[in-house]
C-alpha cells in the first residue's frame, strides 16, 4: 500500500505551454457518440510526434464531460496534466473521456446496478469504436503498451471489466473508487474470493499472461467504495503470479467518493506508467 499524495495548489493553476481540449465524435452501433480529448502542448509543437493515450470513464449518472469539467476544462485537470508534463514528471499523453451510456439507457443513468450492464460491456465499444476513432484523428501511439484504461466509481467497474475481458487492448489500468461487479454489486466486499477468481479466469481466457499488465488501484478511507475495493485488492495481492506488489499498486488517500480525489490519483499514477525525463 502506498499513500496518496495531494496535488499541490499551484499545480491547479494554468501554466505554459498548455494543451487543449478537443471534441471527438464517433459512431458506435449506429449512434453518434461524443468524447473529449486532451491534446498536450507537445502535439501542437511537434505534429510528427505520437503519444501514449489515457482513457478515463466517468461515474454512474455522469457523462464524458465530468473529468475535465466540459470542453472548457473547468475541473482544473488539464492544468494538472500541463504542470506534470512541463515539470518533466510525466511524458506528454493524450487523455480521452468516452462514455459508456448510449441511447435507451436512461434507467442506467439513475441506478448503479443498471449502469453495471453497460460498464461490463464497455470494452467492446472501446475496442471496436473508441480506439479506432481516437487513433484516426489524434497522434496516438497505436499499440497496447501505450494505452491506459481508467475510471471513477462505475468507471472503475468499466476499468476492471476491460482488464477482465478486453485486456489485449491496453496494458495499464487505473480503477479509482470502484470494485469489480461481475459476481454481484459490490462483489469485492461480499464475494471477494469469487470476484477475484472471475477476474483472473477471464483474463486467462482472453489470453493475458501474468506480467503483461499493470494496475494502479486507488481510493480513500472515507470513500463508499473503500469497503468493497480494499478486500478485493488485498485478495488479488495474495494471487501471485497474476497480481503482485509490482503490477498492482494500491494507493489509499483519506478522501471520499469524488472527482477531486481522482485528480490526485491520476497525477500519481500516470507518471508511474509514462514517466517524464526529469
Ligand atoms: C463502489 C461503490 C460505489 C463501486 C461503485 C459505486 C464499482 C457506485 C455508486 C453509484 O454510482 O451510485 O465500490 O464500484
Amino acid at each position: 500500500m502506498i499513500e496518496s499524495e495531494r496535488v499541490p495548489a499551484e499545480m491547479l493553476a494554468p501554466t505554459s505551454p498548455a494543451g487543449e481540449i478537443r471534441e471527438l465524435f464517433y459512431e458506435f452501433e449506429g449512434e453518434r457518440k461524443r468524447a473529449l480529448v486532451y491534446l498536450p502542448a507537445a502535439a501542437k509543437a511537434s505534429p510528427e510526434k505520437r503519444f501514449p493515450t489515457v482513457y478515463l470513464c466517468h461515474g454512474g449518472g455522469g457523462s464524458e464531460d465530468d473529468f475535465f469539467g466540459g470542453a472548457e476544462g473547468k475541473s482544473g485537470l488539464t492544468h494538472v496534466l500541463d504542470n506534470l508534463i512541463n515539470e518533466g514528471k510525466l511524458s506528454p499523453v493524450l487523455v480521452v473521456t468516452p462514455t459508456y451510456y448510449h441511447r435507451g439507457t436512461e434507467n442506467a443513468l439513475v441506478h448503479a446496478g443498471a449502469a453495471m450492464t453497460l460498464t461490463e460491456t464497455f470494452y467492446r465499444e472501446f475496442e471496436a469504436a473508441v480506439i479506432p476513432a481516437v487513433e484516426a484523428a489524434f497522434p496516438a501511439i497505436p499499440d497496447r503498451d501505450h494505452r491506459v484504461v481508467g475510471g471513477f466509481s462505475m468507471g472503475a467497474e468499466a476499468t476492471w471489466s476491460t482488464l477482465a475481458y478486453g485486456g489485449r487492448a491496453a496494458r495499464y489500468y487505473l480503477p479509482m473508487s470502484g470494485d469489480f461487479w461481475a459476481v454481484a454489486v459490490k462483489g469485492g466486499e461480499d464475494h471477494t474470493d469469487e470476484t477475484c477468481c472471475v477476474l483472473i479466469e477471464a483474463m486467462e481466457k482472453a489470453g493475458l499472461e501474468p506480467g503483461s499488465f499493470t494496475v494502479f488501484a486507488a481510493t480513500g478511507t472515507h470513500d463508499i467504495a473503500y469497503p468493497a475495493m480494499r478486500p478485493m485488492v488485498e485478495e488479488l495481492l495474495r494471487r501471485a503470479p497474476w497480481f503482485t506488489p509490482e503490477n498492482l499498486i494500491w494507493c489509499v488517500s483519506d478522501g471520499w467518493h469524488a472527482y477531486d480525489w481522482c485528480r490526485d490519483y491520476i497525477a500519481q499514477a500516470l507518471p508511474v506508467f509514462f514517466p517524464g525525463k526529469a
